[in-house]
């Protein structure tokens, strides 16, 4: 494993994340594929479990870091207020790597800017343990902000809502893809983003697909969407292209929309 990070056989993906109302790309998460020299690019799924096995997640975790702060560079301008969301793990999310991030000047650049969201799953116990509150303080803090992921499949209460610096939560996809044909999970997205909006933290809903699925959690208030509907993960050098083809999407979206009023 150790030999294939290094020779640089993992690579960062970027997803594209659009203001509901503006059509503007304000994020990108980044994601990691393994460009596996027999079976192609893999997802995270494939290979994260031998990755926490053979105790690499910071090195990977750190290599993606730096790719996509390369990758962030090279971009055209309409990705000028670009956010990159970067996933940590919880067992990433140690005092080591905390002052690693802290110490990495290019990283603490761009979070002065605001422009690094760290992604935390909440599907771990992490969030019940002192440790991370201090932690993430640091984190946000320093200006990165914070983002719970997969939000409502997960551990966070209430009160860690309020008491943990998040400003951000991604509702997961799962209640995204049923909203539409199922009360109960259209009942959580709709609380879950009205809560987040009380707590003034922004909402990404993950995982939209379709042009209902838009104009329902645009409808519902979500700030930000997430998914295919919009952009799949792309290498950094199709993020331009893929752009103008938006654009064109967009104006069709809101078009269609209009119509149907
Ligand atoms: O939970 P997290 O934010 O890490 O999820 C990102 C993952 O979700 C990526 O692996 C990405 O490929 C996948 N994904 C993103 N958008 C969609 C979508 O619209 N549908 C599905 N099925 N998966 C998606
Ligand atoms: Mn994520």
């Amino acid at each position: 494993m150790l030999h294939a990070i290094n020779k640089g056989e993992f690579i960062s993906v970027f997803q594209p994340q659009i203001d509901f109302n503006s059509g503007q790309c304000v994020g990108l998460e980044v994601l990691s594929r393994w460009d596996h020299p027999e079976s192609g690019l893999l997802s995270p799924d494939f290979f994260i479990e031998q990755i926490e096995q053979a105790g690499l997640m910071t090195t990977l975790t750190f290599a993606m870091i730096e790719q996509s702060i390369q990758a962030l560079k090279t971009l055209p301008r309409a990705f000028d207020q670009t956010k990159l969301s970067i996933n940590l793990t919880p067992s990433f999310l140690t005092n080591d790597a905390v002052n690693i991030i802290l110490a990495n000047q290019s990283l603490l650049a761009l979070a002065h800017r605001q422009r690094v969201t760290f992604e935390i799953t909440e599907q771990t116990k992490i969030l019940s343990e002192s440790i991370s509150l201090e932690l993430l303080s640091r984190l946000r803090i320093n200006g990165f902000n914070l983002s719970i992921d997969d939000f409502g499949t997960g551990y966070s209460s209430l009160k860690q809502l309020s008491q943990y610096p998040f400003n951000e939560i991604k509702i997961d996809r799962s209640f995204v893809a049923d909203a539409l044909i199922d009360i109960q999970s259209a009942a959580i997205v709709d609380m879950s983003i009205q809560l987040a909006k009380k707590l003034q933290m922004s909402v990404v809903v993950e995982g939209v697909e379709t042009h209902e699925q838009w104009v329902y959690m645009k409808r519902l208030g979500a700030h930000t969407c997430q998914g295919f509907y919009c952009a799949k993960p792309m290498k950094y050098q199709q993020l331009d292209s893929w752009y103008v083809l938006w654009q064109t999407q967009y104006q069709a979206i809101q078009a269609k929309i209009k119509q149907a009023l």
